[in-house]
């Protein structure tokens, strides 16, 4: 049979056309979170002579035992963006997760591919793990062809600038970094100026919900049937995950993901910044964008997004302190956490500065806890697969720190819960952010914080069974113990930071006995979990 141009090819296990007219010259593989028009390696395609591979693998969607919503956003966002590529003329070779022939691995599907295709050479943009990048370096060899990988140019700052900005530096501090992609890019620049003044407005971005306040629903997209298919099939297949799989939350092609950011522009993004590090029992998105899965599968582009945002302070529907502050997530915290990612992995991952040993306790999973601020966590991580991220930071984040929870353990589970977690961004957001495990090279101190701080900002502690303002003793809120204890643990590593000297001041003045009481506290705790 003769294939003609512009007819699309999906789930084969056999050879789908025979003989392959014309010949294939490229063989571009596509993976799960690159589903990009002007991806680098769709860049040159040619319609008659190229091929697109896609593959629907087992390895993937269990190497971690991923929520069943980011499953099921993956596979549902492939399938569609395989449709958009078919619709345009684009031949895709399409492998569905049932198919018999499935071998379950990128590798294994790439060597099956070229079988069928017998490609001139493979064509590939750099994968977001250095798991998958260790992987496609051996497929050259193992396939006796040429393969070209590319850079990933999706981002603002390629990895080659990152290193060369990074090398020499005694110290990387992201508030530097974002100053140099701020004048690159000219986002919110008068000249060589920032426009208002000030590169920051965090003094202004720290206030609390008041009480009453009403955040504006955001919507969630309808269910087509070819998102039903990918729900049944993941109900089907991994029933046992964690996480619940409807109400679905998530859009899964790039008209629904465009729809959710005019939706955040239009009605959240003038109070992001106010409320951006604000908790609201039962407010699971508060006033973020909720666009990250979007963005790290390429269903958005950051470039877009950031135009969106600074588009809206220039027609004055949002004021500069909110477009700064979003701004600096994702040119400034997103590039950077990448940047790390990159110029310090594989050695990154294994570190663990502050011997960190505790095991990850079995609440984590079921959200069955009396500690209010982190059953809210949990139940909105497992509703949705997407907590924000001052419930990842200071409150889930918070308790792994203060606990001492192992990293790869902690790791492991922010890879499977959320819906946008890829290693680039997962692991030095937990590692270096969270754990300090990296012993300083993301963040200057660890964030670690007591009670106090998240009655300051959230509702959690009015309606918890513990008390914040307690220390020790029946009742007392357990972030504060452990808060100490953290402290008395890990002082000689850490006392000497100036950036906590005042909370090691307060601990100098403690007597033995009440140094005493906190660990007793502590232990009980970690005790009664089994730790
Ligand atoms: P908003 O708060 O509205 O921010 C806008 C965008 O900025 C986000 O969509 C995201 O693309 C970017 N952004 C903001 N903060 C960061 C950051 N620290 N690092 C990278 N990008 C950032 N983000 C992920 O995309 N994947 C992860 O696996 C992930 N794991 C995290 C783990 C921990 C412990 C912490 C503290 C943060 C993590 N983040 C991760 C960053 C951040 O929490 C999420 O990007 C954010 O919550 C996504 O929701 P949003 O789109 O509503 O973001
Ligand atoms: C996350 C994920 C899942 C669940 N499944 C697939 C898949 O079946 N096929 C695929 O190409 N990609 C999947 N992904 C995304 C990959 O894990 C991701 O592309 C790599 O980790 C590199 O970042
Ligand atoms: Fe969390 Fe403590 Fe507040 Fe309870 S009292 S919600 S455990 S910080």
């Amino acid at each position: 049979m003769n294939r003609q141009r512009g007819q699309s090819v999906t789930k084969h296990a056999t050879p789908f056309y025979n003989p392959p007219v014309p010949m294939i010259q490229t063989l571009r593989f596509v993976l799960g979170d690159q589903l990009t028009r002007s991806l680098s390696s769709l860049r040159d395609l040619d319609p008659v002579q190229d091929i697109v591979l896609m593959v629907e693998v087992g390895a993937e969607t269990t190497y971690v035992r991923h929520h069943k919503q980011k499953i099921a956003f993956v596979l549902a966002a492939m399938r569609g963006f395989a449709k958009s590529l078919a619709d345009e003329g684009i031949r895709v070779d399409y492998v569905k997760l049932d198919d018999p022939a499935n071998t379950h691995s990128f590798t294994g599907e790439l060597k099956r591919a070229v079988a069928r295709h017998k490609p001139a050479r493979i064509v590939a943009t750099e994968p977001g793990e250095y798991r998958v990048l260790d992987m496609m370096r051996a497929w050259s060899r193992m396939n006796d062809l040429p393969v070209e990988i590319r850079d990933d140019d999706r981002f603002f700052c390629s990895r080659a600038e990152f290193a060369a900005w990074a090398a020499n530096r005694q110290s990387l501090r992201m508030e530097f970094f974002y100053r140099e992609m701020r004048r690159k890019t000219g986002y919110l620049m008068q000249g060589e100026a920032p426009v208002g003044g000030a590169w920051n407005f965090d003094s202004e971005n720290r206030k609390t919900l008041p009480r009453g306040h009403r955040v504006p629903v955001r919507r969630r997209p309808a269910v087509d049937p070819a998102l039903r298919a990918v729900l049944d099939l993941v109900a089907a297949r991994f029933g046992d995950h964690f996480g619940d799989l409807e109400p679905f939350a998530w859009a899964t092609d790039r008209a629904g993901a465009l729809a959710a950011l005019r939706e955040f522009i239009g009605e959240r993004l003038h109070l992001f910044g106010d409320y951006q590090d604000a908790m609201k029992s039962g407010e699971d998105f508060v006033y973020h964008a909720v666009i990250s899965p979007y963005l790290n599968a390429g269903l958005l582009s950051a470039r877009e997004v950031c135009d969106a945002a600074v588009n809206a302070w220039r027609d004055s529907t949002a004021p500069l302190n909110a477009v700064e502050g979003f701004l600096r997530q994702i040119l400034g915290w997103r590039e950077f956490v990448r940047g790390i990612y990159w110029t310090r992995m594989p050695d990154y991952a294994a570190t663990n500065y502050l011997n960190a040993r505790r095991r990850l306790p079995e609440f984590f999973w079921s959200g069955d806890t009396k500690m209010n601020c982190l059953r809210e966590t949990i139940g909105a991580t497992r509703r949705n697969a997407y907590a924000h991220h001052i419930q990842r930071l200071m409150i889930a984040g918070n308790f792994a720190l203060l606990a001492g929870i192992a990293p790869a353990e902690i790791e492991e589970w922010y890879l499977i819960v959320y819906a946008d977690a890829y290693d680039w961004v997962e692991l030095p957001n937990v590692h270096g952010m969270v754990l300090h495990a990296d012993g300083g090279v993301l963040g200057s101190k660890p964030y670690a914080a007591s009670g106090a701080y998240i009655d300051r900002m959230s509702d959690y502690c009015k309606t918890c069974v513990y008390d914040r303002r307690k220390r020790v003793g029946e009742g007392a809120c357990p972030f504060n113990f452990l808060y100490w204890n953290f402290l008395i643990e890990n002082e000689p590593k850490l006392a000497r930071n100036p950036r906590i000297a005042m909370p090691y001041r307060t601990l100098g003045a403690m007597t033995p006995t009440e140094r005493e009481s906190l660990r007793a506290a502590a232990s009980a705790f970690f005790e009664s979990l089994g730790l």
